[in-house]
């Protein structure tokens, strides 16, 4: 095992070299004074009711400059947390943005109003927006050093295509560039942030690590997170890694760790951590008050170790600036401070209509009908034979390895998907291409940098997804069953759905995410079966898609891939290989518009809303009632759950003044009740009949086939409902 420990100081030119001049320690002293006195006019609007929240760097400013000065501005690529206030100011984010985020005005570049202040962001200059969530930037930081990575090895894959997403996202990249991902040392407890080090270490990527050990995280201290107190100690063995423990209130050797970092990461050596010790001045926020959980005596060493005064003290001390100089250069930085906050404190809010702006992509509507080709182009013969029919899971196959033949952008990654890690085991044997084979032949085909295996973890998954998709990669990624999405929630939630509207349209990951679901396996039991859709459409900024047959899901999965929205896309295991809605071979270009819905059955007695797997079982059940009772059903398959067809759920119970809702998933609190209740509600004078919903019963699948059967809801629940309602 290879294990790179080294320290600030080793590597590079002699310190003495490397000294900063007087005038650099005067421009370290300058954006370490600003971002203090910008923190204590905030606290004084805070105090003032003018503002809503405040947390300080107050404590952190040395680490933050020495990072920031030893980085490239809008060429490397930043991720900071919320208490990188003196990193955000020395790349470049003006005091005057910085109030405008605490006012919450429509200006603030941030947000536009929709953040608390310190969430920063600047695509100029490469800071990427962050969450109030500790830990998940990390795995974007992972995922944006892999984008960077793979432009530069394949610039072409950079150019831009007006038929789809890449229109709207520019592509920036150096081959020498590096990501600064930022966390307090309480975060490092998150799985999140070793689940990033496993991969920065495991694909040796430029990213840098900086933790800012300020001892505590809001009142706990860091011997309750970190065993033993110092994280630097548990993190030793990560291969290819260059390490640093500094002391985090001396700028100078903060940005000369950093620069030995930086030189260890733009060699193309490896990931680098630089673990900083740093005060926390201040309470966590304003919202907090220290003098609750610590001593006295505890908040007074730490003041003694301020690095503003020592800084000031040093510059006294070595000749550099008098006293009195300071004084004025400190109460220059004051006044600009207020005049920033004066001028915040005057600026326009943000308009209520601007609310629901950026929640999806403003540019590139998937429900357009652009995304519709009129028919598929079925050849008339495939191999000098009939076309063949081919299942849901070779149509998905299909259209991975066609979008990948057209769009270089496109990754797939997931756990299993290559065809063999091993490449030389392709030598001999076919790979293994997913639990379910849906990836089969695209590593033989497009190579392992392209089609890779990812470690057994779902955040990493997902997390680092949104790093690629935000450099305007296409990352196509595979949960492998819905049962294990819950470590990728919080990734799903609070990062790739978020991201867009939180940024008020300035940041995006138009990821898609691949996904296995439902039941009916004879025997797939609890942790194979679930379904669970309706807690992802109640996710405003993510697209939920759910084909029912194989050409739809070859239609909807090309645009899935070319639009510019996430995608959360369900595929349900039962149907991949079933008899039902097998087609030939739609050609590489076949896509179907989100948001419309298909009449699979016309029938003018009763409407049935269903999808997915319930298409083929109400479809049983209609001509059941057909033959039996002489009901004429007609049935929707939504194709996709957000958007949805409402225009077709209207039409249809206008005509037929009676409507089910049927899917698979658990009847209370499902995807059922929404359309149930929005019928109820505007469609009240077209019905006939109450609106009846079916759904699972409310349990999880047990493994038993006769348990399982009873508790999914089969053909004759579907008949049965009909002619109940028929009844009214
Ligand atoms: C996932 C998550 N859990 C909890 C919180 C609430 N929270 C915000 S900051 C914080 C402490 C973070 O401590 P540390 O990482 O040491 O950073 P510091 O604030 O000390 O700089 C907590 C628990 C959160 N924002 N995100
Ligand atoms: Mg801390």
């Amino acid at each position: 095992m290879e294990v790179a420990v080294s320290r600030a100081r080793q590597e590079g030119a002699p310190a003495a070299a490397r000294e900063p001049s007087a005038k650099q320690l005067v421009e370290i002293y300058r954006l370490m004074f600003l971002s203090r006195a910008v923190d204590d006019r905030e606290v004084l609007l805070k105090r003032q009711q003018k503002i809503f929240f405040q947390l300080s760097a107050a404590g952190h400013e040395a680490l933050q400059v020495g990072a920031a000065l030893a980085l490239k501005s809008g060429y490397d690529w930043f991720f900071p947390y919320y208490r990188d206030r003196a990193l955000a100011l020395a790349l470049g984010v003006t005091p005057y943005e910085m109030m405008l985020q605490a006012v919450g005005a429509a200006d603030d570049p941030a947000s536009g109003g929709r953040q608390m202040p310190t969430h920063w962001s600047s695509p100029a200059l490469h800071i990427v927006n962050g969450s109030s969530a500790t830990g998940t930037q990390l795995l974007h930081a992972v995922g944006c050093a892999e984008a960077g990575r793979y432009f530069s090895r394949h610039p072409e894959a950079a150019l831009k295509d007006p038929g789809d997403y890449r229109e709207f996202r520019d592509v920036e990249f150096h081959g020498d560039e590096v990501a600064l991902a930022c966390l307090g040392e309480g975060s490092t407890s998150q799985g999140e942030f070793w689940e990033a080090m496993n991969t920065a270490s495991n694909q040796k990527l430029p990213v840098i690590f900086m933790i800012e050990d300020n001892g505590y995280a809001i009142s706990v201290p860091v011997e309750v997170n970190t065993p033993g107190g110092n994280i630097s100690r548990l993190v030793a063995n990560f291969p290819h890694f260059h390490f640093a423990e500094i002391d985090g209130n001396d700028p100078v050797v903060c940005l000369r760790a950093f620069e030995d970092a930086a030189a260890h990461c733009r060699a193309g050596l490896g990931p680098a951590l630089v673990h900083g010790h740093c005060v926390r001045l201040y309470s966590h926020s304003l919202s907090d008050d220290d003098k609750l959980y610590r001593s006295a005596a505890e908040r007074e060493a730490d003041a003694l170790c301020d690095p503003i005064a020592r800084m000031r003290a040093r510059l006294i001390a070595d000749g550099i600036l008098a006293a009195a100089e300071l004084d004025e250069l400190e109460h220059g930085l004051q006044h600009e401070a207020a005049e920033a906050a004066e001028r915040a404190l005057h600026a326009a809010l943000p308009a209520v209509e601007s609310i629901t702006k950026h929640v999806y992509s403003e540019d590139l509507d998937p429900t357009r009908v652009a995304f519709a080709t009129e028919q598929p182009e079925f050849a008339e013969e495939e191999n000098g034979q009939k076309p063949v029919a081919h299942t849901m899971a070779d149509l998905i196959n299909s259209c991975l390895r066609d979008e990948m033949r057209r769009d270089p952008r496109i990754v797939i990654y997931g756990e299993d998907v290559a065809d063999a890690s091993r490449e030389e085991a392709l030598q001999e044997a076919k790979g293994k291409g997913g639990v379910f084979k849906l990836t089969a032949g695209l590593q033989t085909e497009f190579g392992a940098e392209r089609v890779f295996n990812s470690p057994l973890a779902e955040a990493n998954i997902v997390g680092r997804a949104v790093g690629y998709a935000l450099r305007g990669m296409k990352p196509v990624v595979e949960i492998q069953f819905f049962d294990y999405i819950w470590p990728a929630m919080h990734q799903i939630r609070n990062e790739l759905a978020l991201l867009r509207w939180r940024s008020n349209g300035t940041w995006a990951a138009p990821a898609v995410i691949r996904v296995p679901i439902g039941g009916y396996l004879t025997g797939g039991s609890i942790y194979h079966s679930q379904s669970g859709e309706s807690i992802f459409t109640h996710l405003p900024g993510l697209r939920v898609v759910f084909a029912s047959n194989a050409l739809d899901a070859n239609g909807l999965l090309r645009t899935a891939i070319r639009c510019d929205d996430p995608v959360l896309f369900l595929e349900h295991k039962r149907l991949y290989r079933e008899t039902h809605g097998r087609a030939a071979y739609p050609g590489p270009d076949f896509a179907i518009p989100f948001g419309k819905a298909k009449i699979v059955r016309e029938g003018s007695h009763l409407t049935l809303v269903t999808y997915g797997a319930l298409v083929p079982r109400a479809l049983q059940a209609a001509q059941q009632a057909e033959r039996l009772h002489g009901i004429d059903v007609e049935i929707l398959d939504l194709r996709t759950l957000n958007p949805y067809d409402w225009e077709a759920i209207a039409t249809s119970v206008r005509k037929t003044n009676r409507v089910i809702v049927a899917h698979e998933d658990m009847l209370s609190w499902g995807y059922g009740a929404e359309l149930a209740a929005r019928i109820g509600d505007e469609l009240f004078d077209d019905l006939d009949a109450p609106v009846r919903r079916i759904g699972a019963m409310d349990t999880f699948v047990a493994y038993q086939p006769k348990l399982e059967d009873a508790i999914l809801p089969q053909p004759e629940t579907i008949l049965n409902a009909i002619v109940d309602l028929k009844r009214y």
